[in-house]
């Protein structure tokens, strides 16, 4: 009821006189008027910045044994926000004034954009890309199995090659992990912030990783529709150059979390 306290009735000394009638006020606005357009704009901005999860910080093992690019290394991490769901066609089209997605539907993520269109995107939104480290923090969600869910693949958890049916699907349709992240595998793979390098686990720093400082791919982690199972594993790392369009490939994006704190 917050917003609909505030900015809509802001205008002049009649909001001053009306102060300690505000409750009648808006009984009778909703009774005579419904929800004015205004209110509804607040409400749908307020949805659209609540659309983030808090990734509470601390310390993790990345990586897992079995492959020399995912050497296990420990990582501290600060606290961030992240995007529950992975950008929607919807979402995209909304900022960017068009939508570059092959399977076609305002809820499913989008997909063919670039690693330097994704990053613009978050950017127009105050946002960033995630770090490498934070993506596979907040998919593991505290686990330490091979996939967030345990060390089988379940199919309700994720949409990829065997259950897609070769599409994307709407966000939020399998079960979310442990922070309230959903899609963190499977449907589309997501563009990280980071440039790759196999060696890179080896030589991170453990506070705060933020890639290599150059390179020729970034990383994207998860998997998609059109990935087997073990691409999905919570540990599983995946390369890209930056220009490449992929209808596998989508994005979710991040937020320092000073400013709320
Ligand atoms: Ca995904």
């Amino acid at each position: 009821m917050i917003n609909f306290l505030e900015a809509p009735l802001s205008d002049s000394g009649r909001m001053h006189l009306l102060e300690h009638r505000k409750p009648i006020l808006i009984l009778l606005l909703l009774v005579f008027f419904g929800f004015p357009p205004l209110l509804l704009a607040d409400v749908a901005e307020s949805s659209e910045a609540k659309e983030m999860e808090f990734i509470s910080g601390g310390t993790f093992t990345m990586g897992r044994e079995g492959s020399s690019n995912k050497t296990p290394h420990e990582v501290e991490l600060s606290s961030f926000f992240l995007d529950t769901h992975e950008v929607t066609q919807a979402d995209y089209e909304k900022k960017r004034g068009f939508n570059p997605a092959k399977f076609d539907g305002p809820n499913r993520p989008v997909e063919q954009v670039t690693w330097h269109e994704a990053n613009a995107y978050c950017s127009q939104l105050g946002k960033r890309l995630p770090t490498e480290a934070e993506w596979e923090y907040a998919a593991r969600g505290g686990t330490e199995t091979q996939f967030y869910w345990g060390d089988e693949m379940q199919p309700d958890h994720a949409w990829f090659q065997e259950n897609s049916e070769d599409a994307t699907h709407p966000v939020g349709e399998t079960k979310p992990n442990s922070f309230g992240l959903y899609d963190m595998s499977g449907n589309v793979w997501e563009w990280t912030g980071d440039w790759y390098a196999k060696r890179y686990y080896e030589e991170s720093p453990k506070k705060n990783p933020q890639g290599p400082e150059s390179g020729e791919e970034k990383v994207i982690r998860g998997g998609s529709w059109y990935s087997g199972a073990r691409h999905l594993s919570s540990a599983t790392r995946y390369w890209s150059e930056p220009n490449i369009r992929n209808s596998n490939f989508g994005f979710r994006c991040a937020r320092d979390s000073e400013p709320q704190q």
